[in-house]
C-alpha cells in the first residue's frame, strides 16, 4: 500500500480485518524466509529498527544491525523469539544494513545467507555457519565471491542441488551491475541506470552453490520472466516484472518463482520446468499490505502451503517497521494460486 494513502487508515479497524496477526509483537521482524528443518518451523527474519536514518528510495532508513530466528513447533503455536543470531559487528566485510535473509541446512550444518552493504558502499551476499539452527552464526571472513545486490534465496532441489536466487532494484543496486561491473557513476538516485519502459525488464539472478554452500559454483546467471507468448517482461510493466524478494518452491514437479513488483506492491510468481527457467508469469500471489515493501517465502508444513509475509500494520504504517505474519495459500487443479487479500 502506498505511503501516501497510510495516513488515511484507521489501523484498529485495519487490523480487525487482518487475515493473520503479527508472528511476535516485542520487536519488528520482515522479509520471513521459512523452513522445516526436523519437524520445526524455523522462520529466518530481518530484524527492523528505527536507527534514525532519513527516509529515501534507496532504502537508507531500512538500516538493521542483527538477525534474530523464529521457531514454531506447530503452525498455529507460538512463535518463540530465540535472541541474537549474528551481529553486523561480527560480520568482518559488512558495514551496514542486514537486510532479507534465508537460510538452509546440508549434512548438520546450518547457513545463514544475508546481503549488507560492504565498506564501499556496495550491497554483496556473506554466509555465516551454525551447528543449530537459531544459531548463533559464525560469519565467513569474505562475502561469497562473485555475489551482488541483496535478498539471497536458497532452494534445495530434489537431486540435493542447492541454488541461490537474488537481486533487487532501486536501493538493492540491481541495475547498476547490467554490464556485469558495478557501475559506480552518479546520480546515486535509486531510478538512474534502469532499462526504459520499453526495454525488457531487469531479471532476478541464480547461481547453483558449490558443495560446501559458501561460494557459487558457477557465474551467476539472469532468469527470464516471460509472459503467456513468451516474450520478456518489460521495464515499464510495473504490476508485474520482477522487484526484488525472490524466493522459490517447487509444487507437483513444477519451479515456481515468487518475487514483489516494488513499487506496485504486489508479490507475483511465474512458473518453469527446471531451476534457471524460463518462467511464465502466472499473476500475483498476495496484494499489496501496509507498509511500502511487500517480501515473503512459502513453506509447506504437514501437507499445507503457507505464505510467510510482512506489513506494516503494528507499526501503524511505518513502512520501515514491520511484523511477520502467515497465512495458509491454495492452489487451483491448474497449478495456478488462489490470490490472498491481506485484509477482508
Ligand atoms: O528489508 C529490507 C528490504 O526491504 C528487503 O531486502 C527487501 O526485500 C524489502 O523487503
Amino acid at each position: 500500500m502506498p505511503e501516501e494513502s497510510i495516513q488515511h487508515i484507521d489501523f484498529d479497524e485495519l487490523n480487525k480485518k487482518a487475515i493473520s496477526k503479527p508472528l511476535v509483537s516485542h520487536m519488528y521482524t520482515a522479509d520471513p524466509s521459512a523452513h522445516v528443518f526436523n519437524g520445526k518451523i524455523y522462520i529466518y527474519p530481518s530484524h527492523d529498527i528505527d536507527a534514525g536514518e532519513a527516509f529515501d528510495d534507496l532504502g537508507s532508513h531500512f538500516a538493521m544491525e542483527d538477525y534474530h530466528v523464529l521457531s514454531m513447533d506447530t503452525i498455529d503455536s507460538e512463535a518463540v523469539d530465540n535472541g541474537l543470531a549474528l551481529h553486523v559487528n561480527d560480520v568482518p566485510w559488512a558495514e551496514q544494513q542486514l537486510w532479507a535473509p534465508d537460510a538452509h541446512e546440508k549434512n548438520g550444518t546450518y547457513y545463514l545467507f544475508f546481503p549488507a552493504k560492504a565498506y564501499d558502499g556496495i550491497f554483496k551476499i556473506g554466509v555465516a555457519t551454525s551447528s543449530s539452527p537459531t544459531g548463533p552464526f559464525k560469519a565467513q571472513p569474505e562475502a561469497i565471491k562473485g555475489s551482488f545486490s541483496i535478498d539471497p534465496a536458497v532452494f534445495k532441489d530434489d537431486d540435493g542441488s542447492y541454488y541461490m536466487y537474488f537481486g533487487g532494484l532501486w536501493g538493492g543496486q540491481l541495475q547498476r551491475w547490467r554490464t556485469g561491473k558495478f557501475n559506480a557513476e552518479q546520480p546515486d538516485s535509486p531510478t538512474a541506470f534502469l532499462p526504459k519502459d520499453n526495454e525488457p525488464a531487469l531479471l532476478p539472478i541464480a547461481a547453483k552453490m558449490s558443495d560446501d554452500l559458501l561460494e557459487f559454483d558457477e557465474t551467476p546467471r539472469k532468469l527470464e520472466i516471460v509472459d503467456e507468448e513468451g516474450n520478456l517482461l518489460l521495464a515499464g510493466d510495473n504490476d508485474r516484472r520482477f522487484f526484488e524478494a525472490a524466493w522459490m518452491h517447487k509444487y507437483n514437479g513444477k519451479y515456481y518463482f515468487s518475487y514483489s513488483t516494488g513499487d506496485t506492491h504486489f508479490i507475483c510468481y511465474a512458473i518453469g520446468d527446471n531451476p534457471y527457467g524460463p518462467f511464465t508469469y502466472k499473476g500475483k500471489i498476495l496484494e499489496p499490505v501496509v507498509g511500502w515493501t511487500s517480501h515473503h517465502s512459502v513453506c509447506e508444513v504437514d501437507g499445507k502451503s503457507y505464505l510467510f509475509y510482512h506489513d506494516s500494520s503494528l507499526s501503524k504504517g511505518v513502512t520501515h517497521l514491520r511484523s511477520v505474519k502467515v497465512a495458509e495459500i491454495t492452489y487451483k487443479e491448474d497449478g495456478t494460486i488462489v490470490p490472498l487479500k491481506p485484509y477482508l
